[in-house]
């Protein structure tokens, strides 16, 4: 019995002995109870469980979202399972919000635009929630929503919450945190959910598969290449925009837009029954600002009254669930005792041409998968 554990209260004499029945029990742990560190480092001493957080959450609680979103991206395998079912406690309340994904090449002004279309949003009632998916951000130390670009005004404002990229990972861990990120901010009760991403890499793919309108930001004058679009980019998108249209640019601007209009109309449209827009604007000026939030709301009409929106919902949550299962399969026969040993042996019979890559295959799925039957 330690010490610890059983502790004699003060008021006992000194050398009292077992006559004085009563002793302090240290009260045990709720379970998945998480502590948090202050910024400082100090241990605020303050437990969570994750009813409490969700009850939080629930109420717009800032700093209980910001500690769900923190749970969500840790790494460590002791708070997976809090940070699980506190996502299950939120989902029931989550999916009310217009999700939008933001691509285009570093330096088109994305940030710059968020910030702006986030104030007009914030200004007119909305909550607005920016998320951004940089799998380089931990090289780079954020190039969206890092140094560059701190969305001062909007990230000042009550109805804002903003939430750089999660550091750290593969692309597809990264999008995973935003994905569950999502579910979150909206059980917080924002509504209108903005994700910037870099266009490298297949960073936009995955937003596209995570928003229910996706936009691309240009700018004018330079050729696709130039601009680092890779081909199939335009055909993910509900709407190009293109940006800093104002002064000398404003005809090139013009120009561009025209371009662009004819090859998008050459492209099948992402989403069923709507045909990608193409619009000018200057984020520094605000130009475009209200064209763009109007097109978002009536592709938000349209596409709920086709049913296309909900569909798009559906298909987004199984091919989610799909990878989730993928991945899982795929990082447990790696990851097993056996097939760690077997595989660098057999590696090396396949590459003296001992054996078939389908024999050596088939040897390995094989022990994986009797394992399982046992
Ligand atoms: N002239 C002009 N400059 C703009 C406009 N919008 C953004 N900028 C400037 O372009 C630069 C890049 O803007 P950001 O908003 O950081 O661009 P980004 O696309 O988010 O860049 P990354 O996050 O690095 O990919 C900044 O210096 C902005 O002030 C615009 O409409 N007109
Ligand atoms: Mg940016």
């Amino acid at each position: 019995m330690s010490n610890e554990k059983f502790k004699k209260p003060e008021w006992q004499p000194q050398g009292g002995g077992d006559e004085y029945a009563a002793k302090i029990v240290k009260s045990a742990e709720p379970a998945n109870a998480v502590k948090f560190n202050t910024q400082n480092g100090k241990s605020l001493n303050t437990e969570f469980s994750p009813v409490k957080i969700i009850e939080g959450v629930r109420n717009n609680n800032r700093a209980l979202l910001a500690r769900a979103i923190t749970l969500i991206e840790s790494n460590s395998a002791k708070h997976h399972e809090t940070a699980k079912q506190i996502l299950n406690g939120l989902l029931p309340y989550s999916g009310n919000s217009l999700r939008i994904g933001i691509t285009g090449m570093p330096g088109a002004g994305k940030s710059t635009l968020i910030e702006e279309l986030g104030v007009y949003l914030v200004e007119r009632g909305h909550k607005v929630a920016v998320l951004a998916v940089d799998p380089s951000s931990e090289i780079s130390k954020g190039s969206i929503l890092g140094d560059k670009t701190r969305m001062e005004k909007l990230s000042g404002h009550p109805n804002c919450f903003v939430r750089p990229s999660p550091a750290g990972g593969t692309l597809g861990g990264v999008a995973r945190k935003t994905r569950e990120t999502i579910t979150v901010v909206e059980a917080a009760g924002y509504d209108t959910v903005l994700i910037e991403t870099v266009g490298v890499g297949q960073s936009e793919t995955e937003v596209r598969s995570m928003v229910d309108f996706f936009l691309l930001v240009l700018i004018p004058g330079a050729g696709d290449e130039l601009q680092g679009i890779k081909k199939g980019v335009m055909e993910l998108t509900d709407c190009v925009l293109i940006n800093k249209a104002e002064d000398e640019n404003s005809t090139k601007a013009e120009i561009s837009k025209r371009d662009y209009e004819n090859a998008l109309h050459y492209l099948r449209p992402y989403t069923k029954g709507w045909e990608p827009k193409v619009i000018t604007a200057s984020a520094i000026t605000g130009k475009g600002i209200k064209e763009l939030w109007d097109l978002i709301k009536t592709f938000e009409e349209e596409t709920k009254k086709s049913f296309v929106f909900f569909e798009n919902r559906k298909l987004q949550t199984l091919s989610w669930t799909k990878k989730i299962i993928e991945t899982g399969l795929k990082e447990s026969f790696y990851n097993d005792d056996e097939i760690k040993q077997k595989y660098p042996m057999l590696k090396e019979k396949i590459l003296a041409g001992e054996i078939t890559p389908t024999s050596a295959a088939e040897d390995l799925l094989n022990s994986f998968l009797n394992k399982r039957k046992t």
